[in-house]
């Protein structure tokens, strides 16, 4: 009998460590991929973390960083380098990640953010958790909701307040089915592309435009590919998980795990802010660079004409839905 019970619990205790050798001597070093720049928020949420990893496993996990598309052409690629465990971590914006796990899209909806306080409110909450579990339906375990910040419309052309403004005008989309079909109703002439590929594209011409979060514009100095006209036109808020590759995580003994997805959860916090506070100072750069930077955009007209995007993909995402998070409060 007692061999019986040291048996079952000997097999509990490892099913509670997920099935591998005990935290205290499991050991890993992981890869951490990102389209930006070390100075880029992401990669400064991505130092915090790799610190915080390294410190609370006393060294037994460590994590090297791989900004600026070193593993990859674009998210799209690097999303599927989780998938494939080829990438262990990859911070990245939601742009292509529709194509994996279909739900992340309702969060590319334009104008469906009142504020960061309601950003927050919903991603940290019940809907965001959601979002991020349906990731495992694509072999990606998503860890927690960093941050890109409310995209902004650039161009080299001319000024633009309001949509009008921007009629027939080239630009870049990410690899986005709703983005494309918003500024499609705009007027605007979008191009999906993957970020590696956009400064050149813009300092040929092939493209007039962009549309990205202040720290995007500022670190990759997008006024140096003829970007001169900043519209702040904050048109729809950019997430960017954290999402993990699930070889990696499921190897991990289940204290591990914990730790790993509290950790993130609390870099995302400390990222989103550090984010947010240095906005401004940035924007107050880049207009010192030559930009102008139009800061009373008519967004009326830009959530007007963007507004048949909610019809058209009224078969994916109800009304229901999309007003729950349009009017969480
Ligand atoms: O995630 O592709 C984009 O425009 C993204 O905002 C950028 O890669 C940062």
């Amino acid at each position: 009998m007692r061999r019986v019970l040291m048996l079952v619990f000997s097999v509990l205790m490892a099913f509670e460590w997920g099935g591998t050798a005990g935290a205290s001597d499991y050991k890993a070093t992981w890869k951490l991929a990102c389209t930006q720049a070390m100075d880029h928020p992401y990669m400064v949420g991505a130092q915090k973390f790799v610190d915080l990893i390294r410190e609370r496993t006393q060294g037994r996990i460590t994590i090297k960083l791989y900004p600026s598309n070193q593993l990859g052409k674009g998210e799209r690629e690097m999303t599927e380098g989780v998938q494939q465990g080829a990438i262990d971590l990859l911070v990245t914006s939601t742009g292509p990640l529709g194509g994996f796990s279909p739900s992340i899209n309702i969060l590319d909806f334009p104008f469906l953010f009142r504020d960061f306080k309601h950003v927050d409110l919903v991603l940290d909450g019940a809907i965001g958790q959601k979002l991020l579990d349906d990731f495992g339906k694509a072999d990606i375990k998503a860890l927690a909701f960093w941050e890109n910040g409310f995209r902004h419309l650039t161009n080299a052309k001319g000024p633009i307040r309001k949509v009008e403004d921007g009629k027939g005008l080239k630009i870049r989309t990410m690899e986005n089915r709703v983005h494309l079909a918003a500024w499609k109703a705009a007027g605007f002439n979008p191009t999906p592309m993957s970020w590696g590929e956009v400064f050149t594209a813009l300092q040929q011409r092939v493209i007039d435009g962009q549309e990205n979060p202040v720290a995007v514009f500022y670190s990759n100095k997008l006024w140096d590919a003829g970007q001169k006209y900043f519209s702040f036109s904050a048109h729809v808020y950019s997430p960017a998980p954290i999402l993990m590759s699930p070889k990696a995580f499921n190897a991990l003994p289940g204290e591990d795990r914990k730790l790993v997805l509290s950790t993130a959860m609390e870099v995302a916090r400390f990222q989103r802010k550090i984010n947010r506070d240095a906005e401004e100072a940035k924007l107050q750069e880049i207009a010192k660079k030559g930009v102008t930077v139009t800061r009373d955009v008519d967004r009326e007209s830009f959530r007007k004409a963007m507004a048949p995007v909610y019809r058209e993909f009224s078969a994916q995402f109800s009304k229901a839905e999309i007003e729950t998070i349009m009017n969480a409060k």
